[in-house]
């Protein structure tokens, strides 16, 4: 058995009932067979997979609240720190009902490559709770937060690990985690990014995620013969990411044409009325059907169907395995000529295959995404010097970054005979780099 079956074999053993894990190890593991078969006897003596794939620590956390009517609620928090030879843990805090370890894990580990991919500074890690801050108070979600961060204060800081908004988690939660951490470590300093601007968070990082997807879109499309103007997008996903993906969208002359929330999807023909958008869900914090109410050209559909829409490029932005096997075929056979990932591993392993073999370009999310997680990277720069960058100073570097990231996903994909596949592409760049470091600093 080839030592990359041999330790998938293992990491599916160890980790039967973690099945998102075990769908990102595959992919990852199998995208760099060329990488380990060039020099298998070193990588299998040094057991450089079987350390990759195993976090450097887990911590799971009780964290105890009390509700508006006076009840005790009790959810479990989750900081998996998976690997710091880069750069300090960084990496996202998800809040949401479906969150477990094996999905933190998974997150983890994706954000160790897609750190690498940035070029900046930064290792691998993820948090989250089975909290879900939909339907609370303020108050609530403030007693959530601070007593989520109570526990998670003894484990992270400016040096050692920076959490980060995602699902679930903005500028609100963020706030509250963050006033909790400097009141109980009495330090000002930048362990959280996503901060809000007076108190030390950067210029563009709300918009970083969604604007770095259009960012490598543009040159994904670029360097493939075509052009994002005059695009028809189908987005998926009505937070963060797909706001400001729409947002930018429309600034480089595409038209996104419909958004998606857990309960239904609009498709508003005339082009998503982003500052509608971002009323309903940045403000009043409501259902999509407030989208459709207050937009005539708008159609609101309950449950699933964003991919049925014929379109010519596909952002997923929403959430785990949203695009299926059966919508990747809607797409294809509706003409869409790009997949380019928003959320975290949105597109089954299965459609992404159907994908790729159909000539559709295939951006994954650890390239795509990578924005976000980037920026923050600038906000940590920016802390550290205590002096703050102009939006279009951290706008044109994000820029710059996504172009990069492209180009040496690109690379990687053509040095090992398999131009045009992002997802390998992706996988070897951001595992070489670290790699390196793991081999420099010994069996750690
Ligand atoms: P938000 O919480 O702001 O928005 C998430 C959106 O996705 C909401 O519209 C939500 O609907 C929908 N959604 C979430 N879970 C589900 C589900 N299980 N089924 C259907 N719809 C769902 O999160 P973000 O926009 O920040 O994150 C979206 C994705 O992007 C995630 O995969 C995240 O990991 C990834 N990402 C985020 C980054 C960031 O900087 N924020 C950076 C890189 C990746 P509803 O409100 O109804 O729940
Ligand atoms: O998945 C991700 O990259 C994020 N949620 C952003 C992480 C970060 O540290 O900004």
């Amino acid at each position: 058995m080839s030592y990359v079956d041999d330790v998938l074999a293992r990491v599916k053993a160890k980790n039967a009932s973690e099945p998102e894990f075990l769908q990102a190890v595959d992919e990852v593991l199998n995208s760099l067979r060329p990488v380990i078969e060039a020099n298998e006897e070193k990588f299998k003596r040094d057991a450089l997979l079987e350390r990759i794939t195993e976090p450097e620590r887990q911590l799971k956390f009780r964290v105890p609240w009390v509700d508006d009517k006076g009840q005790v609620q009790v959810n479990t928090g989750y900081r998996v720190q998976f690997n710091s030879a880069i750069g300090p843990y960084k990496g996202g805090i998800r809040l949401h009902p479906s969150v477990n370890i094996g999905i933190i894990k998974f997150l983890g580990f994706e954000q160790v490559f897609k750190n690498s991919l940035t070029g900046l500074p930064i290792g691998g890690g993820k948090g989250g709770s089975d909290f879900d801050p939909k339907g609370k108070s303020d108050r609530e979600v403030m007693a959530f937060c601070q007593s989520f961060m109570t526990e998670l204060c003894k484990h992270i800081g400016a040096d050692t690990d920076v959490p980060a908004g995602d699902i679930g988690t903005g500028a609100r939660e963020i706030g509250y985690m963050y006033g909790q951490y400097k009141r109980i470590r009495n330090v000002y300093e930048g362990v959280l990014t996503g901060k809000g601007l007076s108190y030390g968070g950067s210029l563009a990082r709300t918009e970083a995620t969604g604007y770095g997807l259009l960012y490598f879109t543009e040159e994904m499309l670029k360097c493939n013969g075509s052009d994002i103007k005059g695009k028809i997008c189908a987005v998926s996903g009505a937070g963060n990411v797909a706001i400001y993906a729409c947002e930018k969208a429309i600034q480089l002359g595409a038209k996104p044409v419909t958004v998606s929330d857990s309960t239904g999807w609009i498709y508003d023909p005339e082009g998503i009325d982003v500052a509608l958008l971002k009323e309903v869900k940045e403000v009043k914090r409501a259902r999509l059907t407030e989208y459709a109410a207050a937009r005539p050209s708008a159609q609101y559909h309950e449950g699933k169907g964003v991919w049925t829409v014929k379109c010519d490029v596909a952002l997923p932005c929403a959430t785990q395995n949203e695009l299926n096997l059966d919508d990747a075929k809607t797409l294809v056979a509706n003409g869409c000529k790009c997949v380019a990932e928003g959320a975290n591993m949105p597109t089954t392993l299965e459609a992404t295959k159907y994908l790729q073999e159909n000539g559709v370009l295939f951006a994954p999310g650890k390239a795509s995404n990578a924005g976000g997680v980037a920026t923050s990277a600038l906000e940590m720069s920016q802390n550290s010097e205590r002096l703050s960058w102009t939006f279009e100073e951290v706008d044109s570097k994000l820029k710059n970054i996504m172009v990069n990231i492209f180009h040496n996903a690109d690379d990687a994909a053509k040095r090992y005979g398999v131009a045009g596949d992002y997802v390998a592409g992706a996988n070897i760049a951001g595992f070489e780099k670290v790699v390196d470091a793991m081999n420099a600093q010994g069996i750690v």
